[in-house]
C-alpha cells in the first residue's frame, strides 16, 4: 500500500486547526507528544459511553467488558513489541514511571553500594535523575558512555567501561535532541557478555520504527503511549519474565495483592503485581487503538516516510547561513532536527515561528547534560512523524528566514 499522506493527515483532527485566523497549524513537535487519530478518540469515547466500569473487580457485564477491553489492549501492545507474553507488559503512567519502577523495584533489590551503572551522555532526565537518586541513597556509581562531536555514542569507551563490571546498562534507543538511533542490539549484547542487565528507553524509538524485544534480547523496555498517537497518562514497562517475577512490588494497594491480612500481604503475579489501584482504563483502550492504527499503516512505512522527511529537512536547514544542526547525518538518526541560529536565542526562534503557526520546542528538552556537553544552553527543535510533510519543512525554513530578518 502506498503511503497516502493526505489520507493519514485527514485522520488527525488537530492537524486541520488554524492557530491564528487564516494561519494553519504546522506541527513540528511530535517528539514532545504526537497528535491522536479519530480511531483513538473514538475508542476512548466508546469505552466511556458504552462500557465504563472498573476492571478485575466485578462480575457484572460492564465490569467484564471493561476488563476485556483493558486486557485485549495489553495483548495487542505485547504483539506490537513482540513480547513473548502479554503479562510481561506492565501498564505504567509513562516512560518516566517505567524507568522509576525499575529503579525502585529491581535496582533497590539488586544494587549495593559501589555497584556500577552505565548510562550515556545523551540521556533524557527520566533516565538520569532516578539513578542520581539511587546513587545518593546507596552509593551506586554512575559512568557514562561519551557522545562524540557528531552525536554518536563512543563504543570504544563503552567497551572500556564494561571491563569495570557494571550491573546495569540503561540507555536511550533514540536521542530526543540529536535524533541519534543507537545500535541497541550491539550495546545489549556487549552488556550481557559483561554480565550486566539492560534497560532501554524506547520513548523515541517504539513510536517511530519496529522494535522487537526478543530480537534485541533487552531485559527492560520503557515507552509512552502519548508519543505514538495514543493518549497521555499511560505507558509500558516490558520486562523479561524471570526478572519481573523476582522483583518486589513498587506500590501497594488494590489489585496488586493475592491476599491481605492485618499484619501481612502476599503480592499478585505479573503484571498485576505492579498495577496498584484503579488504572488508566480508557487510556489503555486508547493505547490499544493507537497500536492498531500504527500497525494498519505499517511501522516500516512510517520509518521510511520519516527518513525521507528528515533527509529533506536536514538538506534545507543546512543551507541556511548561521544555522547549526546537532546530531549525525540522516542515515543515523530519526525525525529530529535540533538547531541553533547565530546570535538568536532558541526561545525567540520558537516564539516567532509560532506567529506563523509553526510549533517547535525550545529549551534543553530535558537533556541538560547533553546541552552542557555541546556548550549551549538550549536548542530549537523541529521533529517529524507519520503525518509530517515536506511542505511543512518548507514553511519552517521560510519561517527561520523571517526570524533572521526580524533580528538583523
Ligand atoms: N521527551 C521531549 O520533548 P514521558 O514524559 O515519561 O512520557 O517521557 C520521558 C522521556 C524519556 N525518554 C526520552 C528519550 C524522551 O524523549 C522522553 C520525553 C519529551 O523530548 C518530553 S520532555
Amino acid at each position: 500500500m502506498a503511503f497516502d499522506i493526505q489520507k493519514i493527515r485527514d485522520d488527525f483532527p488537530t492537524l486541520t486547526r488554524e492557530i491564528h485566523p487564516g494561519i494553519p497549524l504546522v506541527y513540528l513537535d511530535s517528539t514532545a507528544t504526537s497528535h491522536k487519530p479519530e480511531a483513538v478518540l473514538a475508542a476512548m469515547d466508546g469505552y466511556y459511553r458504552r462500557s465504563n466500569a472498573n476492571i478485575h473487580r466485578g462480575v457484572h457485564t460492564l465490569a467484564e467488558e471493561a476488563t476485556t477491553l483493558y486486557e485485549d489492549a495489553r495483548e495487542r501492545i505485547a504483539r506490537f513489541i513482540n513480547a513473548p507474553a502479554a503479562r510481561q507488559v506492565i501498564y505504567t503512567r509513562n516512560t518516566t514511571e517505567s524507568i522509576n519502577l525499575v529503579a525502585y523495584s529491581w535496582a533497590r533489590a539488586n544494587l549495593q553500594s559501589g555497584d556500577l551503572l552505565i548510562a550515556t551522555e545523551m540521556e533524557h532526565h527520566s533516565n538520569l535523575v532516578p539513578w542520581h537518586m539511587l546513587a545518593a541513597e546507596r552509593g551506586v556509581r554512575l559512568e557514562f558512555i561519551p557522545v562524540t562531536e557528531d552525536g554518536l555514542l563512543d563504543l570504544d569507551e563503552y567497551r572500556k567501561l564494561l571491563t569495570l563490571g557494571p550491573k546495569l546498562v540503561a540507555f536511550t534507543h533514540m536521542s530526543n535532541v540529536l535524533g541519534t538511533i543507537n545500535p541497541a542490539k550491539e550495546i545489549i549484547r556487549l552488556a550481557h557478555e559483561a554480565g550486566a542487565i539492560t534497560l532501554l528507553d524506547g520513548a523515541q524509538s517504539v513510536p517511530h520504527f519496529a522494535v522487537d524485544v526478543q530480537d534485541l534480547d533487552v531485559d527492560f523496555l520503557a515507552f509512552s503511549a502519548h508519543k505514538m498517537v495514543g493518549p497521555t497518562g499511560i505507558g509500558v514497562l516490558y520486562g523479561k519474565k524471570d526478572l519481573l517475577d523476582a522483583m518486589p512490588p513498587f506500590m501497594g494497594g488494590g489489585d496488586m495483592i493475592k491476599t491481605v491480612h492485618l499484619r501481612s500481604f502476599s503480592a499478585n503475579t505479573i503484571p498485576y503485581k505492579f498495577e496498584a489501584g484503579t488504572p488508566a482504563i480508557a487510556e489503555a483502550v486508547g493505547f490499544g487503538a493507537a497500536v492498531d492504527y500504527l500497525v494498519s499503516i505499517g511501522m516500516d512505512a512510517i520509518a521510511a516516510h520519516e527518513h525521507a522527511i528528515t533527509e529533506y529537512a536536514l538538506e534545507r536547514l543546512e543551507e541556511i547561513p548561521g544555522l547549526r544542526v546537532f546530531g549525525p547525518s540522516a542515515d543515523k538518526k530519526g525525525g529530529v532536527a535540533s538547531f541553533v541560529l547565530d546570535g538568536i536565542h532558541p526561545h525567540d526562534v520558537a516564539q516567532i515561528l509560532d506567529r506563523d503557526g509553526i510549533a517547535v520546542r525550545a529549551g534543553h528538552h530535558c537533556a541538560q547534560p547533553l546541552h552542557e556537553k555541546f556548550n549551549i544552553p538550549a536548542t530549537s527543535r523541529a521533529s517529524f512523524y507519520l503525518y509530517s510533510t515536506t511542505e511543512e519543512v518548507d514553511k519552517l525554513v521560510e519561517g527561520i528566514y523571517k526570524v533572521k530578518k526580524y533580528f538583523s
